[in-house]
């Protein structure tokens, strides 16, 4: 199949995670593949931005640790606003450390018999309790997140430990959280070239029930899989902007145009963009639209 000229929603078929079918079918739904880089650093901005440019998006990036007055009450609220504005949350940690333990039986049997037991320590080691616990307890509230593969493919397993066997607290039912893997940087001279966007694509492939896309700067080509057998993934793209080409910290800019119409992407990230604009509602329907009509040329619209 060619998912490069499939709607959003066909494709949503062909993926077995639940996060993606979720966003998938949101974006068709909802007119958008378009993501905010909500990067501000009080609880008050971060609700204003979820609340002004929520009708407009898919996906509402975070940046929890920027965050200087977090409390659990802006993760009340945030998932409020998640269901009111219908988007996804997003959090952007870019996980980089080791996932499965070398040896956990031994490690389970030492642990002192006045420790009660947690959800997840026996299991995995520092990225389990990264997503899971801590000040943040990411797993708890946020549909997505992602990580380098750089550590090797323990780090998708100790992550998938986690997001894969949730439940909702007020329901019971799972919670089927997805993981982006980060293929390329958007950054000047950053180290994710040569093969390591392949090698990225050969984990995700062998992880699928819980890896469904990347961030990456384009669609990643599958040589090697048998013909018709090519599993789809979805691409999420920062480094995007239409008024200015990037900062004087090596941020690169392309306008939505370049990232799905010709690099076959499916949803355009933008940060200063949005919030830097003057006029907030303005600059979202100028990207909504410019993202959308890219993505409305690409399948043939
Ligand atoms: F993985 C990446 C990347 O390659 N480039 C990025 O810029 C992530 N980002 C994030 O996208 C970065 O952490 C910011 O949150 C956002 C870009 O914001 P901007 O204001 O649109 O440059």
């Amino acid at each position: 199949p060619n998912f490069l000229t499939m709607s959003y929603t066909e494709r949503a078929a062909h993926h077995t995670n639940q996060t993606a079918k979720d966003l998938l079918t949101l974006m068709d739904r909802k007119k958008t593949n378009l993501s905010i880089a909500a990067d501000v650093v009080s609880k008050d901005a971060l609700l204003k931005l979820a609340d002004t440019f929520g009708p407009y998006i898919c996906v509402f990036k975070t940046h929890i640790d920027i965050i200087t007055d977090f409390d659990e009450d802006l993760i009340t609220q945030l998932k409020a606003l998640s269901e009111k504005h219908d988007f996804l949350i997003f959090e952007d940690r870019k996980f980089a450390d080791i996932g499965k333990k070398q040896n956990p039986p031994s490690q389970t049997s030492s642990l002192p018999s006045n420790i009660p037991p947690t959800p997840f320590p026996q299991t995995g080691n520092t990225v389990v309790h990264q997503y899971a616990s801590g000040i943040y307890k990411i797993a708890s509230w946020s549909h997505i997140t992602n990580a380098h593969p750089i550590p090797g493919e323990g780090i998708i397993k100790g992550l998938a430990s986690v997001g894969l066997n949730l439940f909702s607290p007020t329901t019971a039912s799972p919670l089927s959280r997805g993981l982006l893997l980060l293929a390329e940087m958007s950054s000047a001279g950053a180290l994710t070239t040569g093969t390591y966007p392949s090698q990225a694509y050969t984990m995700a492939c062998k992880n699928r029930d819980f890896v469904f896309g990347f961030i990456g700067q384009r669609r990643l080509s599958s040589e090697g899989t048998e013909e018709g057998d090519e599993p789809d993934f979805v691409y999420l793209t920062p480094g995007v902007q239409m008024a200015s080409k990037g900062d004087d910290l090596g941020q690169q800019y392309r306008t939505p145009e370049e990232v799905v119409l010709e690099s076959g992407c499916d949803v355009i990230i933008v940060g200063r963009g949005l919030y830097g604009a003057k006029d907030s509602k303005k600059a979202a329907e100028e990207y909504r639209r410019a993202g959308w009509n890219a993505y409305l040329k690409r399948i043939g619209m």
